[in-house]
């Protein structure tokens, strides 16, 4: 339920024209040092696998010294999952609390989507400047911007944007590296475009033309410093093919080889700033690692031996190491809750010929289980997921519990003391003592999980059933099985995580009972 029911609060909040939807309900104070008001930090990773992190099981293959610290420090979860198996409904879960499989066009998103996370929304950052935090988002949004596709001014002002579902500050590349525009926008204006004195960069995107006199991919393979292997042969940009076509631009396009090193410091600068301020503050820190192109900056090209792939995970841990750093020297640590995790599973080739395949030698970037991103499969959702807060969080706690990304939203309103209102995060779920490694039972947490891939699936106890669908039971592109299947497929993953055996025929009860189970949450939203 998008639309929130109309209240008091709201109605005067519209009669006054302000931001709808967030500002329904009134700021309150919080004071720096609350325990209840810790500064949170959400790290989410692109396209990070399960197994790509060393504390995983994976430390024979890859090194993560700084996310290991952060769950040698926290919890570390073995069953959270993403609730869809691509990043543009992974986030809006996150940054709604719904389902995305309950709204059309959650899709993966080009790059001059409309905003997908509109105004109207209640929004998790929303929420947490309600409960007086000071908010922002930094680096891979992909989540639509402006009103309409196709519509926005990328030389002025890209409006409706993040100011207006919660965000005090943003800092962000529109969808993925390999979509145009290739350009930061800060706070709703591209960065470095300098139209009075170069009115030539002026940008123009279009996913539907090529623009005439531009080269791409297509045409021109031999200025690509990175071949594609599928796709991406539309605009070049630094050498490198991506999806849409752009012209413009000028110094404000983006380098990918820059692009860890420019926005780890803009949330580094974030948290500084707000450190010392009153209000405590809430970062959405989103990485463009390890998603394709992968174009590491020279310090990692070469280090992990495993291709850009292995080198982007360098990359990315560095990042962590950089975010935790400054909280250290901050001192503010103890004070922080970070919360560090990925939007879907792992893929290897996703369109370049970055070696990463012909090098990954024995790492298994989806640990012990099937499939990867796009997949049905336990890849697809079952990512990394590791949550410190020093005295709050037992440290190095693992933990069993099925956990979902759906339900940060409940949670953190738990946390911060914000009642939720009707219709507000409609799937998301208090499952605080569960994110904080406290749960009283060790191993239970979340009733039931669902995933979306095509198809759904849910999960209760151990038992996983995935719903008949008509899609393509493997992308031969990716080299992922995607688990579609006509049939039904019942999987029990306390014995079976690798869900080789299909069950289904001989437990038909069970079949029957999770299909009505999940149909029971497609008709009716999870909280209450
Ligand atoms: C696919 C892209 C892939 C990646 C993905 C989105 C092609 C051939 N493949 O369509 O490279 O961009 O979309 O990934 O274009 S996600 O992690 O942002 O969901
Ligand atoms: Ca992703």
């Amino acid at each position: 339920m998008i639309q929130p029911k109309l209240n008091l609060a709201l109605l005067s909040a519209l009669a006054l024209g302000s931001a709808g939807a967030q500002a329904a309900t009134p700021v309150q104070k919080a004071k720096k040092g609350d325990p209840r008001k810790p500064n949170v930090v959400v790290i989410l990773a692109d396209d990070l696998g399960f197994g790509d992190i060393a504390c995983n099981g994976s430390e024979h293959t890859v090194a993560t010294p700084n996310v290991d610290r952060l769950a040698a420090e926290g919890v570390r979860f073995e069953d959270a999952h993403a609730t869809a198996a691509t990043s543009t409904p992974a986030r809006y879960s996150i940054l709604t609390g719904e389902y995305a499989w309950r709204r059309p066009g959650t899709g993966i998103a080009p790059g001059d989507a409309a905003m997908i996370v509109t105004p109207q929304h209640r929004t998790l950052p929303g929420m947490m400047q309600r409960a007086g935090y000071t908010t922002a988002a930094v680096g891979k949004w992909h989540l639509g911007l402006g009103d309409k596709a196709g519509a926005q001014d990328w030389n002025g002002v890209v409006t409706p944007g993040l100011e207006d579902i919660g965000f005090d500050y943003s800092y962000i590349m529109a969808a993925t590296a390999d979509r145009v525009p290739c350009v930061y926008i800060e706070n709703g204006r591209v960065v470095g475009l300098d139209l009075e004195n170069h009115p030539e960069d002026s940008i123009r995107v279009s996913y539907n033309r090529p623009f005439p006199g531009e080269p791409t991919g297509r045409k021109n393979p031999e200025l690509l410093k990175l071949q594609a292997s599928h796709g991406h042969d539309m605009a070049i940009v630094n050498g490198i093919g991506r999806i849409g076509y752009m012209t413009g631009g000028g110094k404000a396009l983006w380098v990918d080889e820059n692009i860890a090193d420019t926005i780890t410091e803009r949330a580094v600068r974030f948290i500084e700033r707000e450190a010392a301020t009153e209000n405590p503050f809430f970062l959405y820190f989103c990485t463009n690692d390890v998603h394709v192109p992968r174009a590491p900056h020279e310090r990692f090209a070469g280090r992990s031996g495993m291709g850009a792939r292995g080198d982007a995970i360098l990359q990315f841990d560095w990042s962590v190491g950089r975010i935790l750093g400054v909280l250290d020297s901050l001192g503010i640590a103890d004070n922080t809750l970070v919360i560090l995790s990925s939007d879907n599973g792992p893929v290897v080739d996703d369109g370049y010929r970055d070696r990463a395949v012909e090098l990954l030698g024995e790492h298994r970037p989806w640990g012990r289980f099937r499939g990867g991103k796009y997949s049905i499969f336990e890849a697809g959702t079952r990512i990394p997921a590791i949550v410190r807060w020093p005295k709050h969080v037992p440290a190095g706690r693992v933990s069993h519990a099925a956990a979902s990304q759906v339900d940060w939203f409940a949670s953190l309103a738990a946390l911060v003391g914000q009642e939720l209102a009707e219709g507000e995060a409609p799937d998301s779920r208090n499952h605080l003592a569960t994110w904080l490694g406290k749960e009283r039972k060790q191993g239970k947490g979340r009733e039931y999980i669902v995933e979306n891939a095509g198809t759904l699936s849910i999960t209760v106890d151990g038992w996983k059933y995935i719903a008949p669908s008509g899609g393509a039971a493997k992308d031969h592109n990716v080299n992922i099985e995607l688990g579609n299947s006509k049939e039904p497929q019942l999987y029990y993953l306390i014995e079976d995580i690798g869900e080789r055996n299909n069950l289904a025929a001989q437990y038909p009860e069970r079949v029957a009972e999770l299909a009505a189970r999940l149909e029971e949450v497609r008709r009716t939203p999870d909280r209450r």
